[in-house]
């Protein structure tokens, strides 16, 4: 499932984002950017304990990062230009912000990877797991994140033409793909 705006291909796939072969790929991580479990752990195995000393050292540096923003590491051994470790919010009810911040989760990531200069980037499906952040919301706060950021951006300015969801779970799939056709 995709859909085309301007020269950006913004597409959803299932599967497992370790084996994603583009420029950056983005990681659910947390504020003190300590490996932890679910695409996080998967991420860190994955890439080596390279990753984990970069994060360590953008830790002494700026002491973490805050829900919402985003740093960019090497991805190790892995074949992908960088890893961009951003942090979700943690579902509390919803009254805390939290849509606010999982919004800017994906436009930090995007302002990262411009400034990187990449030209494809993946996302996962950020603070739908450990972070216990509603699906369906979440799903229509990213779509609508992301496809707001092209739409607004000059699209000479915009290196990226590529942008994927890479769901790794089927009610995830089901949903981007469904909130993706309503952009068409
Ligand atoms: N590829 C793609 N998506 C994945 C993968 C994978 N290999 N593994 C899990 N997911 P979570 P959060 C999906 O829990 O909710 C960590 O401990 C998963 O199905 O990874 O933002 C961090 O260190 C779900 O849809 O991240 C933080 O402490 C999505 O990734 C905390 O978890 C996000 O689930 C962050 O929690």
């Amino acid at each position: 499932m995709e859909v085309r705006i301007d020269h950006v291909i913004i597409s959803v796939s299932s599967g497992d984002i370790t084996a994603w072969k583009g420029d950056l790929i983005v990681n659910a991580s947390n504020s003190g950017l300590y490996g932890g479990g679910g695409v996080d752990g998967a991420l860190h195995r994955a890439g080596g304990p390279q990753i984990a000393a970069e994060c360590a050292a953008i830790r002494q540096k700026q002491g973490g990062v805050m829900p919402g923003e985003a740093a960019l590491t090497s991805a190790g051994r892995l074949p992908n230009l960088g890893i961009i470790h951003t942090v979700g919010p943690i579902w509390k009810g919803g009254g805390a912000g939290e849509t606010a911040t999982l919004a800017r989760c994906y436009i930090s990531s995007l302002d990262l990877a411009c400034a990187r200069g990449a030209r494809s980037i993946a996302f996962p499906n950020i603070s739908t797991g450990i972070y216990n952040f509603p699906r369906q919301l979440a799903c229509e706060t990213a779509l609508s994140a992301v496809v707001n950021y092209v739409r607004g951006a000059e699209p000479d300015k915009l290196p990226l033409n590529n942008i994927t969801f890479i769901c790794f779970e089927q009610e995830n799939a089901r949903l981007y793909g469904e909130t993706l056709k309503t952009y068409i």
